[in-house]
Parts: C-alpha cells; structure tokens; sequence
C-alpha cells in the first residue's frame, strides 16, 4: 500500500486526501459496536461538551479493535509515505456529533481552527500540535447536514504564512479572519472511507441536522521530531515531510 505520484500531488496542493472504502467493513463493525455501546449505555448529555473537546468513549482510546483501524488498515503506511518516519500512535479519539433533535443546544457548531493551537480550554501559551491527521469514517455521512467535518483545501499554505508573519505563541485566535469566515467544503463518506489531512488546514464542524449520530475516529500522527519543533513545524508546512518538501508536481515518481 502506498500512495500514487496524483496522489501526492493532490496533498501537496489541497493538504487532503480521501481514501475510500480503505477500511473493511467488518474491521468498521467492530469499532462500530464497541462506539455505539459505550454511548448508549455511557454516555449522559452532561458529558457531550466535554467529550467534544477530547474524545467521546475515552475508556475505548487503547483498544485494539479502533487502533487497527489505523495500524491494520495501511493507513500507517499512507502517512509513512507522506512524512518519511513516524511516530508510534497509542490512542484514538472518537468523535460523535450528536443528533441536534435530540440534545438540541448541546453541541454547537466548532468554528473554523487547526488542532492543538490556542485551543479555547487550554493555555494559550500551550501547543498540542502534531503532524498529520487521520480520519476514519464510521457512520454514514452521504449528507452534510449529518454533522459533516468541513475543511478548506490549500488551507495549510495561509496558516502556514500566517503563523509565520502574523501570530505569536499566547494569541487566543485560532485562525486569521479571511479564514474564520469560511465554511469550507463538507468531507462526505460512507463507513470505511479515509481521510488524511495536513494539521495546518483549517476545519469546522457543524450540528448534527440528521436523526442519528455522526461518528468518526481520529489519529493523531507525528513525525518523530514533531515534539521538538512545533513552532517551526506551524511555520514551514514541509518540516514534516521530508518526502513531500522541496517537490513539485513534475518531480514525483511513481
Ligand atoms: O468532529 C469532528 O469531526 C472533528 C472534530 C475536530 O475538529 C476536533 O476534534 O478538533
């Protein structure tokens, strides 16, 4: 499994990537069920807030049976191909948008930012950034009303300048203004569908219109030496990816 020259063209460009149908359906089952016990019978409408800004069935994090759907699937080896060496991913983040009917209010829209940077319940000053992440359709989301994550293809290349010549560490902003008005294109996919997506591209996430949930798992990708260089790594959207730094379209072989 590895990624084509288009393929690596098109990240450079949009920062995304879909691979459909890339996990199988029954590697998507298993997930599926452990998710949807945990919120049935776990989950109260106190914690919806709370799981939105980290992740909704925590005690399923280290499970086997979610971390396969990145470590068995060759999505690992998709995001090698992109950042040249990676670190070990430990945990999956679950992320449900509950259906706006029935727990109306509860989970707003998330407006417009890049991961791990001036995060609205954490300091400022703290950075919990990574490299690339990854996203695991486990619902249907054939709809974008169902709760749909919308991102901004190119994106990476403004907040990278933007980083670099506008925001200093300890801003509470998470994205310029030209960014924050922009709604972006909704990410549509059925259970089983991929999407690998640069941490510099700006994202959103709107209510679930729809009457049944909308779930994903997420990982969380760094390269080995992400940790000692987020700061260089907002401002140089290559730092990461060494296979992809420097190239330009022509320059890619299969
Ligand atoms: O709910 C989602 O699909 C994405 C959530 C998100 O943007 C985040 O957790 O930062």
């Amino acid at each position: 499994m590895s990624l084509t020259a288009e393929e690596k063209v098109t990240f450079k460009r949009d920062g995304v990537l879909i691979r459909r149908g890339l996990v199988k359906p029954d590697q998507v089952k298993q997930a599926v069920s452990l998710i949807d016990e945990s919120y049935r019978r776990e989950m109260t409408p106190d914690d919806i807030p709370a799981y939105s800004r980290r992740t909704f069935a925590p005690e399923l994090g280290d499970r086997a049976e979610l971390l396969s759907l990145y470590t068995e699937t060759g999505a690992d080896r998709l995001a090698g191909d992109l950042l040249g060496d990676v670190g070990p991913v430990t945990t999956a983040q679950v992320q449900i948008r509950v259906p706006e009917g029935e727990f109306p209010g509860v989970q707003p829209e998330k407006a417009m930012h890049v991961d791990g940077v001036s995060c609205p319940h954490l300091d400022p000053r703290e950075l919990r950034t990574f490299s690339l992440l990854v996203g695991v359709v486990l619902s249907d989301i054939g709809d974008p009303r169902c709760g749909a994550l919308h991102y901004l293809p190119g994106g990476h290349v403004t907040m990278a300048r933007w980083f670099a010549d506008e925001w200093s560490l300890g801003m509470t902003e998470q994205v310029p203004p030209e960014i924050d008005r922009e709604h972006g294109i909704p990410f549509l996919g059925m259970p089983g569908d991929v999407l690998l997506m640069h941490h510099l591209v700006p994202h959103m996430v709107a209510q679930n219109l729809m009457p049944f949930p909308r779930v994903m798992a997420y990982f969380r990708v760094s390269h080995p030496a992400h940790a000692g260089r987020r700061l260089e790594a907002l401002r140089d959207p290559w730092l990461d990816y060494a296979p992809l730094a420097g190239a330009s379209p022509s320059t890619f072989q299969e």
